[in-house]
């Protein structure tokens, strides 16, 4: 018995079943500082040049507090987001954010905070601790779904539509509160990368 081919409609409703991919691209994005080094722990993101893509809050975020650190340091969310702050020392921890992105305040406490904190508007959130000034951490707030940061390597944005974008860098070493550096890059339906540099503060 032979077998059958596929019949020339199967092919077809596969092709529509991902209409999103049809020409999305990468695009790697590196981060150096002002001396043209790459930087891990960088966020960037992807606007479009005009309007907004709509997003969803994420689930289950958390940034917790170990060894008298905020663990991670830096966090991505998308607006809307619930954060937890759970402190897994077993000193008090008084959690507090500036920040005009969010400015709150967990009052020194133990253990995990009824309440998660939402971040409702995009930029950074810088988080310090009343108790421990040694412990710093940042949470960007972002209003695109394409986002991503950067470790060992690139930072990889992947399903991007083909078009002009603008693509913004953050990194903790930039001058307190300086927001996200912007650049405008076109995306065609090929894979490509961009270096992005940023005016970072002079590290000795
Ligand atoms: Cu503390």
């Amino acid at each position: 018995m032979s077998v059958p081919s596929l019949p020339p409609s199967l092919f077809l409703g596969l092709a529509l079943l991902f209409p999103g991919l049809a020409g999305a691209a990468t695009l790697s994005v590196t981060v150096n500082d002002a001396a043209g080094r790459p930087l891990s722990d960088a966020v960037v993101m992807l606007e479009p040049a005009s309007g907004r893509l709509p997003v969803k809050p994420m689930a289950a975020v958390e940034v917790g507090q170990a060894a008298r650190q905020f663990t991670p340091a830096v966090t991505v969310v998308t607006v809307g987001t619930p954060v937890n702050f759970p402190n897994h020392d077993t000193v008090r921890h008084h959690v507090y954010s500036f920040s005009p992105a969010k400015t709150f305040e967990l009052k020194l406490y133990a253990g995990v905070p009824a309440t998660p904190v939402v971040f409702d508007k995009p930029g950074v959130a810088v988080l310090g601790c009343n108790i421990h000034d040694q412990m710093a951490a940042w949470i960007v707030v972002v209003d695109t779904p394409h986002f991503a940061r950067t470790a060992a390597g690139p930072a990889q944005l992947a399903g991007i539509p083909p078009g002009t974008w603008r693509l913004k860098a953050w990194h903790p070493a930039l001058p307190a509160d300086m927001a996200p550096q912007a650049t405008m890059v076109t995306v065609g339906t090929d894979d490509q990368a961009a270096t992005v540099r940023l005016a970072t503060r002079v590290t000795p």
